[in-house]
Parts: C-alpha cells; structure tokens; sequence
C-alpha cells in the first residue's frame, strides 16, 4: 500500500504508520479469509445436517423383505428377520451418507444389487462373532420417532441415538455413580423432541437405606414424572416393568456404569449382556459400546445403549421447556434470564418450592440458542 510523505514527520514516525497500515491490512485480510471459511464450512454442514437426516425414497425396494436394525458397526449391520432369525448385511451406495441408526427398519437383498458404500473400508477378515455379511441393505423406510441429542462438536449437528422407539427409560443409579436428577431434564427434552413418553428408573436401590427417600427427585415426583425404583439385583421393581415393557420399544439411556445393561439381563436372562464393574472413581467403564435392539420373548423391545456422558441440548426447540418446568409462569418461560436466581425477592415472588430449577432452566436455554452451525434443521 503506497502511502503519502507527509511534511515534518520524522522517519521513525513514518515507520510507525507503516507498521500500522501493516497491520491493518493483516487484520483486514485474516478476517476476509475467516469469512470466506465460514461460508464454506455452512455451505458443507447445510448438506450434511440435510442428509443426516433425510432418508432417500425407498418405494424403488419395496417388493424385497423388511428387517430391523438390531446393532450398528462400522462396515456392517445385524439385521432382525421376520421370523425373528438375525442376519449381518452390508450396506448399499445408495446409502451413502445416510446415518442408519439401532432400530431402523430397513429392505434388503440376500444378493449384492448395488455397489457397497464405497465410503466404508473392506469388512476386515472374519473372526467368528457371527459370520461375515450374508445381505445387502438398499433401503431405509420411514421413522416413527427419531431420538437423537446435540452433536459433541461443531462438525456434527446431531448424535443419532435410536429409531423406532416408544419410550425412554433414563437410568439413573442411587449411587455409583452419583444420582444427578439435571440428566432427567436432559432426557425429558430429548424424548419430547422424539414424541416418546419419558420414565426414570432409579437403579440399585438396594445401595440406599429403605429410609432414604432419594430427596433429589422430589422436584421431578412433584411434577409428575413417573419414576421407578429398581434393584437389578434383589429383583426390587422388575415385575412392575416387565408390565410396561409389553408391546412396546423402549430405549434405556443413562451414565456408564448406572446399571443399564445389568437391568436388560435381569428383565431378560438370555440377552446375557455384558456388564461392567466401576473404575476407583464410582464411574462406569463404557462396558456397551453400540446400542442394541433386544426383542423379548415376553413381548416387547429392549435397547440398550452405550453410557453417555452427557446429552446436549444444543439446536432443540426452546418451547419444549415449558413441559419440563410446568411450575414457571409463562414470563420465565419467555425470558429465564431475565430473573436473578441469587434475588430471594424475586424467588419468593414467584413462589417455587425449588427455586434451583430456575438455574437448571437458565442453563438449558442457553444451550439451545448456542446452536451448532451444523444444525440447519429448525422447527
Ligand atoms: N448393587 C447393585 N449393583 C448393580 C445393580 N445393577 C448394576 N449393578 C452394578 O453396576 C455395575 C455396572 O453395571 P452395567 O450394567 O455394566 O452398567 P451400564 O449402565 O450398562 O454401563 P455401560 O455399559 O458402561 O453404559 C456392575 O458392576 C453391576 O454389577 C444393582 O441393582 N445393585
Ligand atoms: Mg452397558
């Protein structure tokens, strides 16, 4: 940039503004650059949050035979027949880009009829947990409820959980880990986003004296979230939830290690899942690793999912709060912000008989509007 001699200033001085003009520019110029990525990078995720969760149409399949997805791997899946025999599949080029998720119900091909996804490397050599593929999946039909929560990143819009279910089951252990009743909000805005109807089961009850309340659920008793109190190992609740489980799907979701896997095998004895036990800190050691469809001989559907860390809120619709905090009048509901939690007067104005939910509210909707730049899907 060529700049003016301007009289009397000095040389040290003209450097100065040289510099400065320099600098300028490099600003100007990093944040043209920063710009023009950030266009590129909406462009690529208005794609990927589009096909993540667009299925393609399967009426072209519909004279092959429908199966469920019964567990997802990289290279391939297990699929549940009909005659409720399993079968491991590949999966079509169609498919690319398509997240196929526990629970799907798919058509496929005893014979290959479309190139494999070539975005998927070689299924490596078989070694004998349940054969090689023997099917390829062509198509995907249409969900009746999808569960997913917000992606981990800014490159994922959003973690796909299961497809198909009924109902989610939080789990939530007495302790070991410790019972944290903020994931159940989580889990309540999740499944209301899905259209499932939301349960907590307390598991290993028999870890807590029978006096024990479990005061830390008083506020979600109050607002009458269904809750059931289970001991996978005294057998405490099952027969309750055995009656629940009938005819329907149900997911069960919580932290690693709260007994989630342990409850499958109590409810069903022949699902012989494998369990975990605790790292020295009381978390669980990720024993489960993809989630699973597990039919029951009894009727009814199981899904046992890997343990979660945490279920982000990130991109949902901010108007499902009001069915999760039903005690808010509606002017928290619009602005939750706009009240101080430290203000007792404020508090007592608005008469909560727990005013630490306002926090966990404020928390919540604020974490909705930090949307992912990935999730360009809004309703
Ligand atoms: N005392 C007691 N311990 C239990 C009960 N249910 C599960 N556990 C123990 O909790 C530990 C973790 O159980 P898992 O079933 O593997 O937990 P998970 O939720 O499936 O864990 P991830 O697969 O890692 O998500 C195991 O050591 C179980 O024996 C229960 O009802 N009472
Ligand atoms: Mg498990």
């Amino acid at each position: 940039m060529s700049r003016k001699f301007r009289l009397g200033q000095s040389r040290e001085a003209q450097d100065l503004d040289h510099r400065e003009a320099y600098s300028r520019e490099r600003s100007a110029d990093s944040k043209r650059r920063q710009r023009q990525a950030e266009r590129l990078r909406t462009d690529i995720e208005a794609h990927d949050a589009d096909t993540l969760l667009r299925l393609p149409d399967p009426t072209p399949w519909l004279h092959l035979p429908e199966a469920t997805l019964t567990q997802r791997y990289s290279q391939w899946v297990d699929l549940e027949l009909a005659d409720r025999s399993s079968l491991r599949a590949t999966l079509g080029g169609k498919l690319k880009g398509v997240r196929l998720v526990c629970g799907d119900r798919v058509r496929y091909s005893a014979t290959p009829i479309e190139p494999e996804d070539p975005s998927l490397p070689a299924p490596p050599p078989v070694r004998g947990d349940g054969g090689s593929p023997e099917a390829q999946v062509v198509a995907v039909m249409p969900r009746r409820s999808l569960l997913k929560r917000g992606g981990g990143d800014d490159r994922e819009p959003w973690q796909l959980i299961c497809a198909n279910a009924d109902e989610l089951w939080v789990c939530a252990a007495v302790v070991d880990p410790p019972l944290r009743p903020g994931l159940v909000e989580r889990a309540q805005i999740l499944a209301l986003d899905a259209g499932l109807a939301c349960r907590v089961i307390v598991t290993k009850r028999d870890r807590a004296s029978k006096q024990d309340t479990l005061p830390e659920l008083d506020p979600l008793r109050d607002q009458g979230v269904a809750i059931h109190e289970t001991s996978a190992l005294k057998g405490q609740g099952l027969a309750d939830l055995r009656a629940l489980l009938a005819g329907r799907v149900v997911v069960l979701l919580g932290h690693s290690g709260v007994g989630k896997s342990t409850l499958v095998n109590a409810l069903e004895p022949a699902s012989a899942l494998k369990t975990g036990g605790l790292t020295k800190f009381g978390t669980g050691k990720q024993t489960t690793t993809s989630a699973r469809w597990l039919p029951l001989p009894g009727g009814g559907t199981l899904i046992d999912t890997p343990g979660i860390r945490t279920l982000s809120v990130r991109g949902f619709d901010r108007t499902l709060l009001a069915q999760v905090f039903p005690e808010f009048p509606a002017e928290v509901l619009e602005d939750p912000l706009a009240f101080d939690p430290e203000d007792d007067h404020i508090l007592d104005a608005l008469g909560l008989a727990y005013p630490e939910r306002l926090r966990n509210l404020q928390r919540l909707w604020l974490e909705m509007e930090d949307r992912n730049p990935n999730q360009n899907v809004w309703r």
